[in-house]
């Protein structure tokens, strides 16, 4: 009890940096934890805020269908297309008069897939190579 009602200064001054250290300790927690909640939100909004890298999604054998689905579309100069291969493998995409879009390797595999970068407009005729005398044909309009 004596202890604790007579006090030196000397404890005093202890006690008080004490309290110090200890204020300083909960700032530092909380401007961590204030960074860490920041990261959190900045990746759920990546993951669920991002726009999809490509403009358009045509699938090929969609349905059990020998066709691209859709089979006509726009897009903007720059837009890139997916193509995923769904059934009656395989499909291919050959974009008439350029090589440099075209995709010959063959898909066999569902979910297997193909981004076509259209940076130029104009009117782009394309087909599946296996399965153009079938109908499996299409064309994109990039504006
Ligand atoms: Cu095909």
């Amino acid at each position: 009890m004596i202890r604790d009602t007579v006090q030196s200064p000397k404890n005093k001054v202890c006690e008080s940096k004490q309290k110090e250290y200890l204020n300083q300790i909960k700032y530092l927690d909380n401007v961590v934890a204030h960074k860490f909640v920041k990261v959190l939100i900045a990746l759920l909004a990546t993951l669920f805020l991002a726009a999809p890298a490509w403009a358009v999604d045509v699938s090929m054998g969609a349905g059990g269908n020998l066709v691209f689905e859709p089979n006509e579309i726009t897009i903007s100069a720059g837009d890139t297309v997916h193509f995923i291969n769904e059934a009656l493998p395989p499909h291919n995409i050959i974009v008439e008069g350029r090589a440099d879009l075209s995709r010959e390797a063959l898909l066999f595999a569902p979910g297997e897939s193909q981004d076509v970068v259209f940076a130029d407009a104009g009117d782009y005729t394309f087909f599946c190579g296996p399965h153009q005398g079938a109908g499996m044909t299409g064309v994109i309009h990039v504006d």
